[in-house]
């Protein structure tokens, strides 16, 4: 066992944060110790902010309305699920107004580029008498757009990716939802004041926002993104601060919706490809954006959400391009040390002190060359003394597992019965069971001991791993994502299942964690789930699997959670969200939810009694369905 103190954290990391400390830059851990000594009790406090008899604050009984402190708790859940299903809905709405502008012709900078995934999806959603592929394209964009506004009538992205099972005990709860935003509107209508005071009913209606963020969000995101950029194939990547090139001009692409990134990659190759231009540009990945491209273009990733100051404080980044969420403002007092430029370019999410250039798809290729042009220019400004990057080499990382993807690789394993390879593991228990890791990683503890002790945990347990959003970032830093034919760290059995599907495949070894994506691609971990389920013939809550995010720190993350749980899954969280003031709401998240959907909440900090709590689940889980 290795505790805290033990653990050894990313060296780069740990360099440059002494480094921004010394140039006074203050990162987010700085911020962190700052904050949380000042409100140290505050997450464990209800506080209602709702109405102007307020605001009531640290409730002991009941606020002045006299609505008690499990509700004002359940409440605010409300509150934060509703806001983090409205960013995975802004994204849906985003990448399907792209999605409809290719299918016109208006957005010439994006093409279909894969039109199997696009008829597959049109013909999922129930649509039918297009020809062509950009006819099909406007009306799956209609479709997935129309999911988001209908008043009435169940979207028909979950329609068509749920499991029939799941749907029926969604309608029999009360829970099957309508368009996006008018969920997102009616939660914020019953959580106004003298609305909803039943703890169950609120919560309940949390559970609503998990299903709109799934499928009026992540599955059109992912969807969309991989007919217009491509469905992710195995990709070679470096990882960490270490890929910032001090002899070259570096570009951070940030954010959420590739599609920004997309110009910006497009225009740098093409300035690249002109041998008068030199120093070349280094294009890099920051957050999920940086993982959109890592998936589909191998851009190396430069970091995660809590690496952004320390990116900027190498004193080598030209320009830092954001689109939505995620973002820290404080880049931009980092950017202030440096000549570094921070340009924004969605409307809705500017920050004081960048320079915004409003993202327009009609001229994507145009704003890529603008902003390439901007780093050119800007590297002039460079000061070569103040750049520091420390001296290690970055990390090798495998990514690009797909559904699509892990499935070709399963059928070379057992040809016309992919599914069933995996299934085949499971039953024998060579492959015990399957944990999605997923989420954020948090400046609460060592950077990343947490995840990266849970996962050498589980994977030496012969637990499957997979894995999406930032947790990706350290797992890479500590090598579980590099392939390996020696699979350090790798449970025996585990590691023959994952040497037979790599030689199969014609590759030395697969990474110890199978990558899936972004946070939005929390999709494709359903899709894997529902294909074995239906291949095992049971529901999704009698499968030996397990969702895990150890850091998360985004209100994205709750609801993503919310539907887990809706699906039947064991859910486990590193840290409470603010809800422990009250025991009712507790016990109903880590307790009674399992009698209504199979699943439930497991809150537990420390990486080992959260493996050994995932394994017994998985071990249960086996034993009851008798393998
Ligand atoms: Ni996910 Fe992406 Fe990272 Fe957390 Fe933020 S980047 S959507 S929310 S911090 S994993």
């Amino acid at each position: 066992m290795i505790t805290k103190e033990k653990f050894v954290v990313d060296p780069v990391t740990d360099e440059m944060r002494k480094r921004a400390r010394k140039l006074g830059i203050r990162t987010v851990w700085e911020r962190f110790k700052e904050n949380h000594a000042r409100s140290k009790d505050a997450p464990f406090q209800a506080t209602c902010m709702t109405c102007q008899q307020g605001p009531c604050v640290d409730v002991k009984r009941t606020g002045v309305c006299g609505m008690s402190k499990d509700i004002i708790i359940a409440k605010n859940l409300v509150s934060e699920t509703a806001i983090g299903a409205s960013a995975h809905v802004g994204h849906g709405k985003r990448i399907g107004n792209i999605l409809r502008g290719v299918g016109e012709g208006s957005f010439t900078a994006y093409s279909i580029k894969e039109p199997e995934k696009l008829d597959m999806a049109y013909k999922g959603l129930g649509l039918s008498g297009a020809e062509t592929d950009r006819e099909k394209a406007v009306e799956v964009a209609d479709a997935v757009l129309d999911d988001l506004s209908k008043l009435t009538g169940v979207p028909r992205m979950l329609v068509y990716r749920a499991l029939a099972e799941r749907k029926k005990l969604w309608e029999e709860k009360g829970i099957l939802i309508s368009g996006g935003c008018p969920e997102i509107m009616e939660a914020m209508n019953r959580i106004a004041m003298g609305m909803d005071a039943d703890m169950e009913n609120l919560l309940m209606g949390a559970c609503r926002l998990g299903l709109v963020d799934s499928y009026c969000g992540m599955y059109p995101a992912t969807t969309i993104q991989d007919i217009l950029f491509s469905v992710p194939k195995l990709v070679q990547i470096k990882t960490n601060l270490t890929v910032i090139n001090p002899e070259e001009i570096n570009v951070i692409v940030h954010g959420h919706i590739p599609v920004l990134a997309d110009a910006v990659v497009g225009a740098a190759e093409e300035y690249n490809a002109d041998p008068a231009n030199s120093p070349k540009v280094n294009v890099l990945g920051m957050c999920c954006t940086g993982m959109e491209v890592l998936m589909r273009k191998g851009v190396d990733y430069a970091g995660d959400i809590l690496q952004q100051e320390l990116a900027i404080a190498t004193g080598a980044i030209e320009l830092v391009v954001v689109d939505i969420q995620c973002t820290q403002p404080a880049i931009v007092d980092a950017a202030n040390h440096f000549h570094t430029e921070v340009v924004t370019t969605d409307p809705m999410s500017k920050i004081e002190g960048a320079t915004h250039i409003e993202f327009d798809a009609e001229r994507a290729d145009e704003i890529g060359r603008e902003l390439i042009t901007m780093a050119v220019d800007n590297y002039i400004n460079r000061d070569q003394t103040k750049v520091y990057v420390p001296n290690y080499e970055p990390h090798d990382m495998m990514g690009g597992f797909s559904t699509e993807q892990i499935i070709e690789a399963l059928d070379k394993v057992k040809p016309g019965d992919p599914v069933g390879a995996l299934v085949d593991n499971i039953k024998n228990g060579n492959i015990r069971g399957v944990a999605a890791v997923i989420g954020c990683v948090t400046p609460r503890d060592e950077y990343g001991y947490r995840t990266v002790e849970l996962l050498r945990e589980l994977i030496k347990n012969d637990i499957m791993v997979i894995l999406t959003g930032c947790v990706a970032t350290v797992a890479s830093y500590h090598d579980l994502l590099k392939p390996d034919p020696s699979y350090p760290g790798v449970g025996e059995s585990l590691a023959d299942v994952m040497d037979a599907i790599a030689t199969a495949n014609g590759l030395e070894a697969l990474p110890p964690c199978l990558f899936m994506g972004a946070c939005v691609d929390n999709s494709r971990i359903e899709e894997v789930l529902n294909a074995v389920a239906n291949h095992l013939n049971v529901r999704i809550d009698q499968l030996p699997v397990a969702a895990s995010a150890p850091e998360y720190i985004a209100e994205k993350a709750i609801p993503i959670g919310f539907w887990a749980v809706s699906l039947g899954i064991f859910t486990h969280i590193g840290d409470q969200p603010n809800v422990a003031a009250s025991k009712r709401v507790v016990k109903w998240l880590t307790d009674d939810m399992e009698e209504i959907f199979g699943g439930k909440f497991y809150v537990e900090a420390d990486p080992y009694k959260t493996a050994k709590k995932i394994i017994e689940v998985i071990d249960e889980k086996r034993r009851a369905l008798g393998i």
